[in-house]
Order: structure tokens, then sequence, then C-alpha cells
């Protein structure tokens, strides 16, 4: 039996637009011919995926008729039916059509950005009829490469207009559903508004029902800022924001890379991984990577099965290195447990702090951290070499 074979309780998705990448990117054209979304139904069901995930375009091109909109609704509702597979989540495409090229919410057109509202909520329309409970907003073309050209305050106001709107329709339809904000630093805009997840957690709190709104990090795009995933999902936990994830591979700051999950940075994905599991998260771990242009079609299945196959890997691997006694006794040298404890203790005021003698600041100041020892132990585990 293979171990690694993916479970509907991993709660692995993917969207469409991954499998489906045709390879069209800014020097080459397609490789690939379109796919269709009931034969990724089917291909993501058979290596074991739970969910499917799309933008309205990846499932209804643009510009179809009303009768052909709802004969390609009932294929993928079928194929939906037939294996089982969920849609967890859904978003909007307002990046590819030459209007949403000075970005959709905050197009500095009104007429553009009443445009924009009007995709995202009839698209919303059809997320919850599907049952997705997660609502994605990734606004790429939302930015600038010139600040003469976009007032940055009047394009959070208008952001969070959007939001409040949005909210307000989905509150007014009744559905179970959040929104989750998407940040990402640069690509395709020279600069993106909300560019990393500490920005979009700032922007959600500044809206009328921050409850409603979460945030959707990617790996790669925290990382083409040069910072660090976990830290940036441990925030995101930490205010109770993580919705949703995408999961994927990076390689520094350079483009968006949109690697499978496990390519690129192996060890923030170890410890990513970690992460996620010790503190339960339990929404979708969604894939959001693009299969290189290298691969022909049987590649494409070959890197959406890896993707799953590595977050099973690294789930093994970070409960092997958690389980090893060596690792809690580093850990217990380190003081990791330590950081867990209140700096005062119950009911002590800053005047108690100020009366206490000082401690032995010549044996602090001697005394290291260990990190390195307990670094090597992660290093090992990963490596296979232990446990
Ligand atoms: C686009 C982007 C992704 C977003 C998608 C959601 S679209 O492929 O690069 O990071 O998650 O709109
Ligand atoms: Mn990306
Ligand atoms: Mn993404």
């Amino acid at each position: 039996m293979d171990v690694y074979r993916p479970r509907s309780e991993d709660r692995f998705s993917f969207g469409l637009w991954t499998v489906g990448w045709q390879g069209v990117n800014t020097f080459g054209s397609a490789v690939r011919g379109p796919l269709d979304p009931v034969r990724a139904v089917h291909r993501l069901a058979e290596l074991g995926a739970w969910g499917v995930t799309f933008h309205d375009e990846d499932l209804v091109p643009a510009g179809t008729g009303a009768a052909e909109r709802e004969r390609i609704i009932g294929r993928f509702r079928g194929a939906l039916e037939e294996t089982g597979v969920v849609v967890p989540m859904a978003t909007t495409n307002l990046f590819t059509d030459p209007v949403f090229r000075d970005g959709g919410f905050t197009s500095n057109s009104r007429r553009v950005r009443r445009l924009a509202l009007r995709k995202a909520a009839a698209n919303i329309d059809l997320a919850a009829e599907l049952g997705a409970r997660t609502y994605v907003c990734w606004g790429g073309q939302d930015g600038a490469e010139t600040e003469a050209g976009k007032d940055g305050r009047a394009a959070l106001d208008r952001l969070r207009e959007a939001f409040e709107v949005l909210c307000a329709f989905i509150r007014e339809r009744g559905y179970d559903l959040r929104l989750a904000v998407e940040p990402k630093p640069n690509e395709p805009r020279g600069d993106v508004l909300l560019p990393t997840v500490g920005h979009a957690l700032a922007f959600i709190g500044e809206l009328e029902h921050p409850e409603m709104v979460g945030v959707n990090p990617e790996v790669g795009h925290e990382q083409m800022a040069g910072l660090n995933m976990v830290h940036g999902v441990a925030q995101a936990l930490w205010h109770g924001k993580l919705f949703h994830i995408d999961l994927n591979g990076q390689r520094g700051v350079k483009f968006d890379q949109d690697l499978r999950f496990g390519g690129g940075d192996l060890r923030e994905a170890f410890f990513l991984v970690d992460l996620l599991e010790r503190e339960g998260y339990a929404g979708p771990r969604h894939f959001d990577f693009k299969p290189p242009r290298t691969e022909d079609d049987a590649g494409v299945w070959v890197s959406a099965q890896a993707c799953m196959r590595n977050y099973l890997i690294l789930r093994e691997k970070a409960a092997a290195f958690r389980a090893d006694p060596e690792v809690a006794e580093a850990l217990e040298a380190s003081r990791v447990g330590e950081l867990a404890v209140p700096t005062l203790g119950e009911g002590e005021s800053v005047k108690g702090l100020l009366a206490e003698a000082d401690p032995d600041v010549e044996e602090l100041r001697e005394r290291g951290y260990g990190f390195e020892r307990l670094d090597q132990l992660a290093t090992e585990h990963l490596l296979g070499v232990r446990g």
C-alpha cells in the first residue's frame, strides 16, 4: 500500500488554472492544449485530491451565452457528483481581460471598478451554489508602475469599499462564505497593492466586518518579497485569519515561479507543514502551482501528484522530528517552550519588575541557545537519515 496516497481528509485541492495552465508566459506561447474542467476533476479524483477550485473564466469562458453556461456548469456538477470532489473555494479573474489593465477593484476608472464588482458578485453566486466556503480575492493588476499614476490612499479606500460591498452582498444572500485576501508583492504589476500577509492583515482590521475576511497566503508570494512564509502564516494564525492557503514552491527573490509544492525552498516547506499540522489547521491545503512548460500532459499529473506526496512526506518527517526524544531534549535546551511563559508573573506590575534584583547577567551573556543543534536535527529528519 502506498502510504503517501492522499485521502479526502487530507483536504488537498487544486485550481483548474493550475493543472490547466497551458504554459503561456511573457516570452513563450502555449505548450499544452486546453484542459477540459471535467477531465481535470476526474484526473484529480484519481490522484486522491479532495477539492477543485476555479476562477469564473476557468469554468465558463468569457462571453459564453446563458444556455451554454448552464450546460457547462451542469457537466461540471456531474463530474463533481461522480467523483465526490468538492468545490471549497472559488475566485474571480480580474486580470486577463484588457479592461482590467489598471486593476479591478482599484482601477482609476470608476466604470471598470463597477464592472469588476459585478463580475465578482456574479461568480460569488456560482461559488455559493457549488458549496464553496471561501472566496479568494487576488488583485494582481491592482497596483502601479508609477507613483504618479496611482493615489495609494484612494486605492485603499476603493479596495475597502469593494470588500464592504461584497461582504454586504454575501450577508444579504445569506451565504456561508468568507473572503480571503491573497497578497503578492509584484507581478504582473510593478508593485501590487497589499504586497504581503502583514499588509493584508492590517487592511482587514479596517473593515466593517473583519470577521468575514481573512488571508490566503501563498508560499512563493511571501518568498518573492524575501519574507519568511512560516512566520507570515504564524501571524495569520495568531490573528485567527488563516482562511485558506496556496502551497507551492519558489527559489528566492525573483519572478513568481509557482513551482510544485516541495520544489524551491524545501526547508521552509518542511517547517510550514510542521506549523500547519501542529496548529491543527483544518482548512483546505490548496496547491497553486504551474506545471513547468517543459512538461507534457503526463508531466502535468506527475507534478500535481508530487505536490500532494511532498506534503504527506513532509508531514511524516515533521511528526518524526517532533517525536524524537533527542529533539525534545534539544528544544528544552534551546528554551523554546519558555517563550510561551508570560514575561511578567500573574498580577505582577512593572513596579514589581523594577523592584527585582538584577539576574546573573554574566551567565545570561555567556549561555548560547543551541539552535544549531536543533536545526541540524531538523535537517537530518528532512534528509531522511533519522527517525
Ligand atoms: C493567479 C495567481 C494566483 C492566484 C490566483 C487566484 S490567480 O494564477 O498567480 O496566485 O491565487 O486569483
Ligand atoms: Mn504565485
Ligand atoms: Mn495563489
